[in-house]
């Protein structure tokens, strides 16, 4: 297959863009290089010291000898751009990690909250509408989040994407499916809800292939390919801004930073290895949608945890020590969920548990770079609403 793989330059896009290669496929990243420029912004790096793309690829091709293509372009705001790409390497499918994908970041000011917005939602509907416009047969596969669904489930098992419902009618109910309702947590969430809805637009008036992948936080950070040479390394985000939850505490703890838990730490939240999100989002594209369809949506997630068991898992590994921070978040304080993924478990994804490969990859990550960790990066100082901020008191 041609895949285009769009933002795979980032966390989730360069393993992904690897796995593809190493698997046969002819890929072409695009990438306008937005995160690099927002870790200049916070004046935060990877724990591991990522290659500019051009020596990736070149590391690439000198190791396996297979190329991956580039063009350098701002979806949200080049749609020509990403119309002439289209019509001249005409890929089988786009794979769409092109947005911006920090809920405290998008949470930080005004101008954050509206370069999420704007960013997301203008580079989701850019793609759409040259797909169509080009009229090639395109499959979209686009990175989703658990999130959409919010974390309160109310004890039943969250379907993927759509929920049977009894509509009462006068002459009696007629079983429909709707979308899950949404409830999104941070201005980053609610981006992926407005993708969402433009997505069931596009598969029913212009018979797009869509597929969304509602994913789960990701833990680890390196892939077989990535681990090929050093130049391939993958980004490993601790800040508290990118840092996601437990890739947090395995740099906290290499560093000897208590673990932040914040609030109790009852949050559950999905959770995905790395590894079997490379391995999802290639199943993905061999299993699209029929033209006409309605958008095909998988739970790509594969266990549920505590925050607070996590960091508990952590210190029993490590020796760290835990400590309850105030949320700068507002979420409930403790949550319940339970998530359907048997889609993903029928083509054959074989999950990689929490139990098998943590102590890896505090080993070979965490502590390997941890002499990089800037310790003053560690604290999430992004808050919800300005109740949260230190010193107001939370009744304002
Ligand atoms: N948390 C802590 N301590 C920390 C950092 C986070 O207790 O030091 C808590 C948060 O308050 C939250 C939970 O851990 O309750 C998860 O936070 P996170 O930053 O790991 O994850 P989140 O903000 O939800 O976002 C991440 C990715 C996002 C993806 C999402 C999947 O950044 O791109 O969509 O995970 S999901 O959470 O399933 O919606």
């Amino acid at each position: 297959m041609k895949i285009a793989v769009l933002g795979g330059d980032g966390f989730c896009g360069w393993p992904t863009t690897l796995h593809l290669s190493a698997r046969g496929h002819d890929v072409v990243v695009v990438d306008n290089f937005s995160r690099r420029a927002i870790d200049e912004e916070l004046g935060a790096e990877s724990l591991t010291p990522i290659r500019p793309l051009a020596e990736r690829r070149a590391a690439w091709e000198e190791r396996t000898g297979r190329s991956i293509g580039f063009a350098q372009l701002d979806l949200a705001r080049d749609h020509e751009g990403f119309l002439d790409f289209l019509v001249t390497e005409r890929p089988d499918a786009v794979v769409h990690f092109a947005e911006q994908r920090a809920a405290p970041y998008s949470m930080k000011s005004s101008r954050h909250k509206r370069y999420t917005v704007d960013n997301n939602v203008s580079a989701t509907h850019n793609v759409l509408s040259a797909v169509v416009e080009s009229e090639l047969d395109v499959h979209v596969v686009h990175l989703g989040t658990m999130g959409v669904y919010g974390y309160g489930t109310a004890g039943m098992k969250i379907p993927e994407g759509y929920l049977d419902v009894e509509v009462p009618g006068p002459e009696g109910g007629t079983a429909q499916q709707i979308l899950y309702p949404s409830n999104p947590g941070s201005i980053y969430h609610m981006t992926k809800v407005l993708d969402q809805t433009l997505f069931a637009f596009y598969a029913k008036n212009d018979a797009v292939r869509i597929t969304d992948l509602h994913q789960g936080i990701i833990w680890g950070t390196s892939t077989r390919e990535t681990r090929l040479d050093e130049r391939l390394v993958n980004r490993f985000d601790y800040d508290g801004d990118y840092g996601t939850v437990l890739n947090r505490f395995l740099v906290q703890a290499a560093v000897g930073h208590p673990l932040t838990v914040h609030g109790t730490g009852g949050q559950t939240r999905a959770f995905i290895h790395i590894q079997d999100m490379v391995r999802c989002v290639e199943l993905a594209l061999l299993h699209p949608p029929a033209a006409g369809e309605r958008v095909k949506i998988f739970n790509q997630m594969t266990e549920t945890h505590r925050v607070r068991d996590l960091a508990r898992l952590v210190a029993r590994l490590t020796g760290a020590e835990v400590e309850l921070v105030p949320n700068p978040r507002q979420e409930s304080a403790e949550n319940e969920l339970h998530v359907v993924n048997d889609a993903f478990l029928d083509l054959g994804l074989e999950p990689t548990t929490l139990s098998a490969g943590l102590l890896l990859e505090v080993e070979q990550t965490a502590a390997r770079w941890a002499h990089r960790a800037d310790l003053s990066r560690i604290p999430a100082r992004s808050v919800w609403n300005r109740s949260r901020r230190p010193g107001v008191p939370a009744s304002r």
